[in-house]
């Protein structure tokens, strides 16, 4: 398998395949993209048919969506997933949600890995984190008792969810304290602080 994936330093949904893959112990070739270069959008269609990264290469397909991606590696290695029912539609339903939601954390936190703050975040990121505070405390009651994700071992779940405890510590944002446990958790995982010392190497663009 090849992952086409952006700027380490900024690429959030590159971040959550990537990690997957990693934890998993999947084996894969990464193939990085800059974002910001010239002919950069001519060069990802190349990949995939909207333009984005990430994009999965194996057996001739490409794989464009992260949520598709997800579903092809959990095809793969099942324990991406939990493995009770219940839990595993939990765990779908909270990715569905930071895919489609969370825009304003998204718009006006975008992912800056080495970006560190205390300037005010904007009114609107306040009701986004309520919301994400709420989501990890009832993962971690109902099904995390088995370990330190939401669902006790690592899941997509926690991919989905990387890139949010990295804009917690860049913009500053106060959670709560189990929250900010599960953000240092994902944090500390080797494969994310694999992926960092990747985006430290890298050109910043902003
Ligand atoms: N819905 C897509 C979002 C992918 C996405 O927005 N990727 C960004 C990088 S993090 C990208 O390719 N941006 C380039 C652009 O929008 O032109 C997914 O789930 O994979």
């Amino acid at each position: 398998m090849k992952l086409v994936i952006g700027n380490k330093n900024y690429s959030s949904w590159s971040l959550r395949p990537w990690l997957a893959l990693k934890v998993a112990g999947l084996p894969f070739d990464e193939v990085t993209h800059d974002l910001y270069r010239d002919g950069a959008l001519a060069e990802r269609l190349g990949y995939g048919p909207t333009g984005k990264v990430p994009v999965l290469l194996d057996a001739g397909l490409a794989i464009w969506e992260t949520p598709a991606i997800a579903e092809y590696l959990a095809e793969i290695e099942p324990s991406l997933w939990p493995s009770e029912r219940a839990a595993r539609a939990v765990a779908r339903a909270v990715c569905a949600e930071m895919h489609a939601g969370f825009t304003a954390l998204r718009t006006h936190c975008p992912m800056n890995l080495r970006l560190r703050t205390t300037a005010e975040a904007h009114a609107d990121v306040a009701a986004d984190l309520v919301r994400i505070e709420a989501l990890w405390a009832d993962c971690r009651s109902r099904f995390g008792a088995g370990g330190d994700f939401l669902f006790g071992a690592f899941s997509h779940a926690d991919a989905f969810f990387a890139p949010v405890a990295t804009r917690i510590r860049s913009y500053g944002l106060s959670v709560s304290a189990p929250a900010q446990r599960y953000a240092d958790r994902l944090l500390a995982l080797p494969a994310f602080l694999e992926w960092e010392a990747a985006a430290a190497l890298e050109p910043l663009q902003r």
